[in-house]
């Protein structure tokens, strides 16, 4: 059978030139947003590699050089101490499909200069809470080959002993369905919930226009409500029943005691349990809850009583607290305590007073009573706090600059916000043009934290801020850097957005991905990103350094997990520079 091998290299040879995009091995080292750039946009290169002076930028399909040019000084990176060069192409303007050649490194991946160039980014990573979604099956029609049955009814969930209270006994069984998975595992903690439902309601509110027609094929598209609403009512109806009607309280999370295995949602049998209420997760529900309140006055022929419903939770979980100031949640003491003994992630926190900033400010935005911020100290001459899950205010400052003028904010209140935002963003764009990678992020090793693509995508949003407030377009282009970052001009090497890319993650710690026997992992999830902690202690990392901490194995919970308060700050930065820059 002397005609095989021949038939094979034909196919092979065939194959090569019809798919010019897998064709040609290319450069690893010439990293760049692999998604691409506006046309007016500033659009860097970044060369991780020795090489000679010169890059070419060449239309993909004709080979046809349209830009020659020197690459930047020699940068040293402070993390590895690695070189790098810039190839500084923001000249091309016209829109089309391009690659990077360099002599001897060879050619990048092909990447567009297009109008809306990451409007299918902002879509798939919104997308991402549609998949995560408990107790619903998942049909092909919206879910594609990623279609799945419901898991997790959560129609039958437990009061654990440290729960308790009058009227609701040990194992008394309530009804606490729908959410989103919080990440790689299936349990629903109040507290992360709280900043995605912030982040994304924000991005309702400060681009409220660009959501009308933003579709993401989910079972309530073209219902009358943007798709980004809706999917947030699926975790907002989920977080009222987390509420006790009796007292306002609210639980810190629904979980089983110990994770599930590798297992999709339909399998999962385990008791679910509801824990004891604290501070941190009842007040992040009052400022969701108050938020909500006012964004969905505007539907209420389309969700009639849910605003109310929501104004109603807010007031009633803000009594709560202020009887309850600082209940802590503290896992470890909870399991001496109580049976049977709780797992999954704690979500502890050290100080509630960014909560009751953050649900003060969400409590006065709604009702216009200044007396909900009289009592607070808003800290507002303290440097501004990126925010994570255990650190809120800034949320809380975000929206009462969105409502200054309305809320007649005192001018020595929006002032000092103002200053507070802009000074922190004015730090974050100082000595850029000396950073490895041109990017605000990384600039110190502490921007490599667990979940250090959501630093990037928060710095991001704070830059957007700085934007708006400022009309300075050197915060606009710094935060479009940091979606470059994001999207694979970093370290790494890697896209960071599952399902986009050329250099693509495709084991993510997540369980869905993990067990439903299709190979590539599900779309519009940002993986954590590089963290030194490296705490999974996984094979494959490429050595400690802070930007390179990363590897793409489903076993790194430390760098590949995915998290929904990870996936809301990307989907606020691609939306809100789409919106930007059009
Ligand atoms: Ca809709
Ligand atoms: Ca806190």
């Amino acid at each position: 059978m002397k005609l095989l091998p021949h038939l094979a290299a034909l196919l092979a040879a065939v194959s090569l030139y019809f798919s010019p995009a897998c064709a040609q091995q290319h450069s690893d080292a010439i990293r760049l947003n692999q998604i691409g750039f506006y046309p007016a946009a500033p659009k860097v290169a970044v060369i991780a590699a020795e090489a000679g002076g010169a890059f070419e930028v060449k239309e993909a399909k004709s080979g046809k050089t349209v830009l020659k040019g020197a690459l930047g000084d020699v940068r040293t990176s402070q993390h590895s101490g690695k070189h790098t060069r810039l190839a500084d192409f923001s000249a091309v303007r016209k829109p089309g499909t391009y690659v990077i050649e360099i002599a001897g490194l060879g050619k990048s991946a092909a990447f567009s200069i297009r109008n809306r160039v990451h409007r299918n980014v902002a879509e798939a990573a919104l997308k991402g809470f549609y998949y995560q979604r408990a107790s619903i099956d998942l049909p092909e029609k919206y879910a594609g080959k990623w279609a799945r049955p419901a898991g997790h009814p959560d129609e039958h969930v437990l009061i654990h002993a440290s729960a308790v209270s009058d009227g609701r006994p040990e194992n008394t069984v309530i009804s606490s369905p729908r959410g989103w998975y919080d990440a790689g595992d299936y349990n629903k903690y109040i507290v992360n919930s709280g900043i995605t439902m912030g982040t994304l309601l924000s991005l309702y509110e400060d681009y409220p226009l660009y959501f009308e027609d933003f579709n993401t094929n989910i079972p309530e598209s073209n219902n009358g409500v943007p798709d980004l609403l809706d999917e947030v009512v699926w975790n907002l109806r989920w977080m009222l029943t987390m509420q006790d009607p009796a007292d306002g309280g609210v639980y810190h999370k629904l979980t089983n005691p110990r994770f599930d295995g590798t297992i999709m949602p339909d399998a999962a049998k385990n008791p679910r349990y509801v824990v004891q209420k604290g501070t941190a997760a009842t007040l992040d529900l009052v400022a969701v809850m108050a938020q909500a309140s006012r964004i969905f006055k505007n539907f209420d022929n389309k969700l009639p009583g849910l605003a109310d419903s929501c104004a109603t939770a807010a007031v009633k979980g803000w009594q709560w607290a202020e009887k309850h100031p600082e209940v802590m949640y503290n896992q470890g003491a909870m399991n001496k305590e109580f049976d049977p003994d709780v797992a999954t992630g704690a979500y502890g926190d050290r100080s509630v007073k960014d909560e009751w900033i953050w649900a003060a400010c969400e409590m006065y935005a709604t009702t216009g009573k200044p007396e909900y911020i009289q009592n607070i100290d808003l800290e507002l001459q303290q440097p501004m706090a990126l925010p994570t899950w255990s650190q809120v205010k800034t949320l809380g400052y975000y929206t009462l600059l969105r409502s200054a003028e309305t809320l007649k904010l005192p001018a020595g209140q929006s002032g000092a916000l103002r200053e507070n935002i802009l000074s922190y963003a004015s730090k974050l764009v100082t000595d850029l043009e000396n950073q490895p990678y041109h990017t605000v992020m990384g600039k110190t090793a502490q921007d490599y934290a667990w979940g250090s693509s959501s630093v990037a995508a928060n710095q991001g949003i704070a830059l957007l801020y700085a934007y708006r407030l400022s009309n300075d377009k050197k915060y606009l282009h710094a935060a479009l850097g940091n979606l470059d970052y994001l999207l694979g001009r970093n370290a790494t090497g890697y896209c960071f957005l599952t399902g986009f890319g050329s250099r693509r993650i495709m084991h993510p710690h997540h369980r869905l991905s993990m067990a439903d026997g299709v190979a590539d992992p599900v779309p519009g999830l940002l993986s954590g990103g590089p963290n030194p902690g490296q705490q999974d202690k996984c094979a494959g990392y490429p050595n400690k350094f802070a930007d390179e901490s990363f590897t793409d194995s489903d076993c790194s919970y430390a760098s590949n997990e995915i998290a929904i308060n990870w996936n809301a700050p990307m989907v606020y930065l691609a939306a809100a520079l789409e919106a930007t820059m059009k």
